[in-house]
């Protein structure tokens, strides 16, 4: 098993989590996409989208971080503890991903992006939807430790590692207590995988 990654990708960091957490022996292979390795031949025969994540198991290659965790959680996790086979609790993990996906990624991920490596994007809008989804993160949160079901699931592996840095996209985690206990409560798992600033 092959991950294509870079260390300081969010998405990546997802899929770094579930494999830890599951133990699942594998690979990596660091694109440099700060330095625009993405648009080299060799990886567009890898995606056509020229985004990392990309995990590669041999007989299949995906890409999307909520992707992949949906294929190891089914694959590697014979008690299915993180990605479950019941329909409701699916769905209601989806919900989830697709927060990750859109919401998080086109508010906290785009700061991370303007501020750290100087991406185009139209900040104010980006961070007025960081602090919308971090609202909505922390009202979820409150009396609960997880994002669904009373344990840890790939709901909260998707959407973690974006509150976990969302410093670096200038937003005040401090300010929403549920959200930090949250995230402080995922770090603190056994096989926890960090990344920098989330370690
Ligand atoms: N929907 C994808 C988004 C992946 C994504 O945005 N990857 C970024 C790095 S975190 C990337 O490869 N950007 C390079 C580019 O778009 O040129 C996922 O969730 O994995």
């Amino acid at each position: 098993m092959l991950l294509y990654h870079h260390p300081l990708s969010a998405n990546g960091h997802k899929v770094k989590l579930l494999l830890g957490f599951l133990s699942v022996s594998h690979d990596e292979k660091t694109v440099d996409v700060p330095g625009g390795e993405q648009f080299a031949d060799w990886f567009g025969v890898i995606s056509d989208l020229r985004q990392i994540p990309v995990l590669d198991d041999g007989a299949v290659r995906i890409r999307d971080a909520q992707a992949i965790l949906i294929y190891l959680g089914a694959k590697y996790d014979p008690e299915r503890r993180w990605w479950p086979t019941d329909a409701a609790e699916q769905g209601i993990i989806a919900q989830w991903l697709s927060f990750a996906a859109v919401e998080l990624q086109n508010g906290i991920n785009l700061s991370r992006l303007y501020f750290r490596l100087s991406a185009p994007c139209d900040i104010a809008a980006a961070q007025m939807q960081g602090e919308k989804t971090l609202g909505v993160l922390d009202r979820h949160l409150a009396n609960k430790d997880w994002l669904e079901l009373g344990r840890p699931t790939i709901a909260d592996l998707a959407c973690v590692t974006f509150a976990a840095r969302s410093g670096e996209a200038k937003h005040d985690i401090t300010a929403y207590p549920n959200v930090s206990a949250w995230v402080e409560r995922v770090r603190t798992l056994p096989n926890f995988t960090g990344m920098e600033g989330f370690a």
